[in-house]
């Protein structure tokens, strides 16, 4: 059916196979142009430089860019085709501002933080470096003290690594303190850069605590192991504080109320930068769709979402998802997801399981075989990505049991080495893959419009009766999002 790609469709749904080709009358109102794209990514990285860096959940940038999506929706709607809101929202807002870890004038080092770590007293604390014992790998401080450590008043080097309770740097953070350590530096258990972390959500087991690279780490040990006493100062000051956002709705007021085809990016960047790629990329595809849409003429109605604090945890979208009314839920047909589209693979959501046996919501194989085909008609391989709930969709497919999809080209070094970091900027992003990202989803987008309640199954959205997928699957979603969100590093699989 793909000729010659034939070789590559390990993702392509059976349901595909009775599909028609899409209809040529289905034309957009206008083409995807890759300068629309390209002058948007720019305008959100201008907002960041003009905001300290970042595009944050509860600092200036955010802002800033929700009044620029406000802004560009108004300009491009000029027929009234759209209802444009905000939701507005709190969520835990925290922000570093003092993090310095140094063992004499000469010798200091630049942890990362771990996100909800309670703060030193202002000017940090002084006290020697304890290291763990041999090759334990502690998860609780029984583990720890049974290694014959004694680290009552001091501060606790310790690798990180997976813990029962599905974490992999709270455990160890508890583990510290339940042993009398007034400190704990986490370092990594892999060599790749790490950027920050998250402890999830504050609590009184925690002592403060951030990360060192591997390399660092692994170097103090030594001069622990080989006798060297390393008295450390430590000063981490974290404002950890309830803050208000939003996120941005646009949907067309024509169109199948029944049959909702929801599209969403996050519009929040991590602090630690601009957030071009991560999610800039996917902020400026959904809003291209928005403009070059045919809006007044849609057969069921498109609603795009922009939503706020993603980086905190999903916030944004959890929020949405929890206060549906349940009609509405009824109502939607399928939720498509853009976070990272602009360098990497090209990455279509494995809606069937059949790379990664993480199958989403029954529809969510015909939406991965929509794309699929389409790029492979591109002469465009495919790779599958991974459900592993690391973005916005998660709570669609998790709470609402709804057909999800979307493109992601991949978090790792070889797809995106500035991920999460400060040069995650401009240039980060690859325009010519955004633009071909950008065509896919309109083709999609259009497919579902004209034929999506014939090809994706709507079952009754009951919420009362939705069974987990979490739990239908058997994976700790949880500890995959911390692992995709705030690690820096790969997502574990
Ligand atoms: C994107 O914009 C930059 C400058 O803002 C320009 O140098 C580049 O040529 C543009 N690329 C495309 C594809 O329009
Ligand atoms: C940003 O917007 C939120 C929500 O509308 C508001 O509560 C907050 O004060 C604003 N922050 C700034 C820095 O303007
Ligand atoms: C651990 O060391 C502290 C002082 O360094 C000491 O007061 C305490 O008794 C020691 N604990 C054990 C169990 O040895
Ligand atoms: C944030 O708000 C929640 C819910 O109202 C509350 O339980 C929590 O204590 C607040 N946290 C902070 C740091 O103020
Ligand atoms: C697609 O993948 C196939 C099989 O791995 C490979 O032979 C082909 O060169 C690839 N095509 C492109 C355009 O990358
Ligand atoms: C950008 O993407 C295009 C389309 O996939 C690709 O041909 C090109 O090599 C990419 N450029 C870079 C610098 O990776
Ligand atoms: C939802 O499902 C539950 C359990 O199957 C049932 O008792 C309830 O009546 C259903 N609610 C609606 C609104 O259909
Ligand atoms: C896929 O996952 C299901 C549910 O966890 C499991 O029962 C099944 O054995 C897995 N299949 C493969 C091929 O791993
Ligand atoms: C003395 C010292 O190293 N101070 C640094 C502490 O950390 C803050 C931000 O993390 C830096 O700005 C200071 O220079
Ligand atoms: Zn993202």
């Amino acid at each position: 059916m793909f000729g010659k790609f034939s070789t590559v469709l390990l993702c392509v749904s059976a349901a595909l196979a009775q599909e028609v080709q899409l209809d040529a009358k289905l034309g957009p109102k206008q083409a995807v142009e890759i300068e629309r794209l390209n002058a948007t990514i720019a305008s959100l990285a201008q907002i960041a430089t003009e905001n300290g860096g970042n595009r944050a959940f509860g600092l200036p940038g955010y802002n800033a860019s929700v009044d620029f999506i406000l802004k560009s929706i108004e300009n491009f709607d000029d027929d009234h085709a759209f209802e444009v809101w905000t939701q507005s929202f709190v969520g835990l807002f925290n922000q570093i501002t003092v993090h310095n870890l140094s063992i004499s004038e000469t010798e200091s080092y630049v942890p990362q933080g771990l996100i909800y770590s309670p703060s030193t007293p202002v000017g940090g604390v002084t006290a020697e470096l304890a290291i763990v014992p041999g090759d334990a790998t502690p998860c609780n401080s029984e583990e720890l003290l049974a290694t014959g450590a004694n680290v009552t008043g001091k501060i606790l080097l310790i690798e990180r690594g997976s813990c029962p309770d599905g974490t992999t740097f709270a455990g160890k953070v508890k583990t510290a303190k339940g042993a009398g350590a007034i400190s704990a530096i986490i370092y990594n258990n892999q060599d790749a850069f790490i950027s920050g972390g998250t402890l999830t959500a504050p609590n009184p087991d925690y002592i403060p605590a951030g990360l060192l690279q591997r390399s660092d780490g692994l170097s103090l040990r030594e001069r622990v192991l080989a006798g060297e006493v390393l008295n450390v100062h430590y000063e981490q000051i974290q404002n950890i504080e309830n803050r208000t956002t939003v996120n941005v709705f646009a949907e067309t007021k024509a169109g199948n109320k029944e049959n909702v085809i929801m599209l969403g990016a996050h519009l929040d960047s991590v602090s630690a930068g601009a957030g071009i790629n991560d999610d800039g990329s996917g902020v400026s595809l959904i809003l291209e769709l928005l403009r070059t849409l045919d809006a007044k003429n849609v057969k069921n109605q498109v609603r795009f979402a922009w939503w706020g604090a993603e980086e905190n945890g999903l916030l944004g979208s959890k929020h949405y998802t929890e206060t549906l009314p349940a009609e509405d839920v009824d109502n939607l047909l399928a939720y498509l997801n853009f976070d990272m589209v602009g360098r990497g693979y090209y990455g279509v959501f494995d809606g069937d399981g059949s790379t990664f046996n993480l199958t989403g919501p029954p529809g969510s194989d015909v939406i991965e075989g929509i794309f699929t085909k389409w790029f492979h008609a591109q002469g465009i391989n495919t790779t599958a990505a991974a459900m592993t709930g690391g973005s916005d969709y998660y709570h669609f497919m998790e709470d609402l049991d709804k057909p999800i999809g979307g493109l992601h080209t991949g978090t790792a070094f070889e797809q995106d080495p500035c991920y999460h970091q400060a040069c995650d900027d401009f240039d980060n992003v690859n325009v010519t893959q955004l633009y071909i990202n950008t065509q896919a989803a309109q083709h999609t987008l259009l497919k579902l419009i004209e034929r999506g309640p014939e090809i994706i199954p709507k079952g009754p959205s009951n919420l009362t009766s939705t069974v987990l997928l979490g739990k239908k699957v058997g994976v700790e979603w949880t500890h995959l999002i911390e692992d995709r969100h705030h690690s820096g590093c790969a997502v574990a699989l």
